[in-house]
């Protein structure tokens, strides 16, 4: 009679032994076999089960003997390949037999990120850290889906505050990460943000007075049908824009960040090219992403007051830390006074100096026209940064750096995140011109 051994498979608390725990559903034990009393279901199919307690030579016969058949044999467990009728059997014989879940098809596993940068969270998994967030820190974490992709995915924003729960009077605050689809980067400063956030309230005293005294939006992907169809062979696509068809063309994709309404295709800093990596789009706000976040945007407007006064909008690379506007190479424009350039040089000078990022306009960069930051400015009137983060040129690894520099370049950007936090009841006082501006 084989006997259920206590193994050091079980007592030992393995990592392997804990990650099966979480992943498999377990089946029946022998005291709970008659899991499989109701036998309409069994046989459709052979499928793969561990089973935990054969160590020797002959419990292994034992269990061949059923039908079942072994695919991998460690010291007190076996792997196999059964009819449900043949796993009841070996159950019987006294084992723990777990349902293992079926093995990835080919496509299914070319729905990721390669192995070697799984530390980057696809969309799914970008969920569940979202879920997971909110579900562990209600009081702080509240969960909004603002729209869909044009594809069908949720476009999620995290709203994290004291009492997060309530709308309250308090400046907000706005994070939006991965416009672009390649820039996986962005979704991972979010995911920091949103456990250091979560994660420090009560304990980090500067966190807990921002969070008591703001409220924070983090958008955490704003394209997740372009971040998806970037991975989805498994092998990275260098893909940049949404995945809309445009109308007149068989090219696909908006660049999402030429299609805000803002001075839309003014200035020869976008494409109207569908096959364009920086393609406009037929209209401002023709995207469903674009036009998702705008309405976001524009419901935050409370009493004819925008809450938001501060936001960075992530992407990669080079280092730079953008202000607008971006379509047009001079300071002062219409709807940016000098105080008002002033105010963002000075902030984006200021988050440089923790980060080590350049600070500069972003049309020093190059002239760009229909971004979220010229919109957020110039119609909404919330001082809006660009941040390019690592690597700086492409040496690092251009839009694809290993997910080994995930940690350290996500949390580079901590200082100047709270720096702007602290500067969202009044921007202006980067400048010294807090009386002029924030009725003080
Ligand atoms: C872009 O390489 C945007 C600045 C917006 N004022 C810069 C951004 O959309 O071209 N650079 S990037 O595409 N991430
Ligand atoms: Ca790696
Ligand atoms: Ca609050
Ligand atoms: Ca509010
Ligand atoms: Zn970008």
């Amino acid at each position: 009679m084989p006997i259920r051994i206590s193994s050091p498979f079980f007592t030992g608390g393995s990592t392997r032994r804990l990650l099966t725990a979480a992943l498999l559903i377990p089946l029946f034990t022998t005291t709970a076999g008659d899991a499989f009393a109701d036998t309409a279901t069994a046989d459709r199919a052979h499928e793969r089960y561990e089973v935990v307690g054969p160590a020797t030579a002959q419990e292994r016969t034992e269990v061949t003997d059923t039908g079942a058949a072994i695919d991998g044999v460690e010291e007190t467990a076996v792997f196999i390949t059964a009819t449900p009728t043949e796993a009841e059997a070996v159950g019987d014989l006294g084992y723990e037999v777990t349902a293992l879940p079926p093995p990835k098809t080919e496509a299914q596993r070319a729905q990721d990120f390669p192995p070697e940068d799984s530390g980057y969270h696809n969309f799914d998994e970008l969920t569940e850290v979202v879920d997971t967030v909110v579900a562990d820190h209600p009081g702080i974490a509240r969960k909004a889906t603002i729209g869909s992709s044009y594809e069908g995915r949720d476009l999620m924003a995290v709203k994290l505050s004291d009492n997060a729960g309530t709308d309250e009077d308090e400046p907000e605050v706005l994070l939006t990460h991965a416009q672009h689809a390649r820039e996986h980067l962005t979704v991972e400063m979010a995911v920091y943000l949103l456990r250091t956030f979560t994660g420090e309230y009560g304990s980090d005293e500067r966190i807990t007075e921002l969070l008591d005294s703001r409220e924070i939006w983090i958008l955490p992907n704003l394209n997740p049908d372009g971040s998806e169809y970037d991975t989805a062979t498994g092998s990275y696509r260098n893909w940049r824009k949404n995945r809309q068809p445009s109308p007149e063309a068989r090219a696909k994709g908006t660049d999402l960040n030429r299609n805000w309404g803002h001075q839309w295709g003014c200035c020869g800093g976008s494409s109207s090219v569908p096959s364009s990596p920086t393609y406009r789009g037929p209209a401002g706000e023709s995207a469903p992403e674009v036009g998702a976040v705008a309405d976001f945007v524009r419901g935050r407007v409370v009493d004819g007051e925008q809450q938001i006064t501060v936001g960075i909008d992530f992407h990669t690379y080079g280092e730079l830390v953008l202000w607008p506007y971006g379509y047009t190479y001079d300071e002062t424009a219409p709807g940016m006074s000098q105080d008002e350039y002033d105010t963002h040089a000075a902030l984006g000078e200021l988050m440089a100096e923790s980060n080590g990022y350049t600070p500069q306009q972003s049309s020093d960069l190059y002239i760009t026209d229909g971004s979220i930051n010229d919109w957020l400015w110039g119609d909404q009137g919330i001082f809006s940064f660009t941040f390019e983060m690592y690597p700086g040129s492409a040496v690092g690894g251009g839009f694809y750096p290993p997910d080994e520099v995930i940690p350290a370049e996500t949390s580079r950007n901590r200082e100047a995140v709270l720096d702007l936090l602290d500067h969202a009841d009044c921007p202006q006082r980067a400048i010294g011109k807090e009386a002029d501006h924030c009725g003080g």
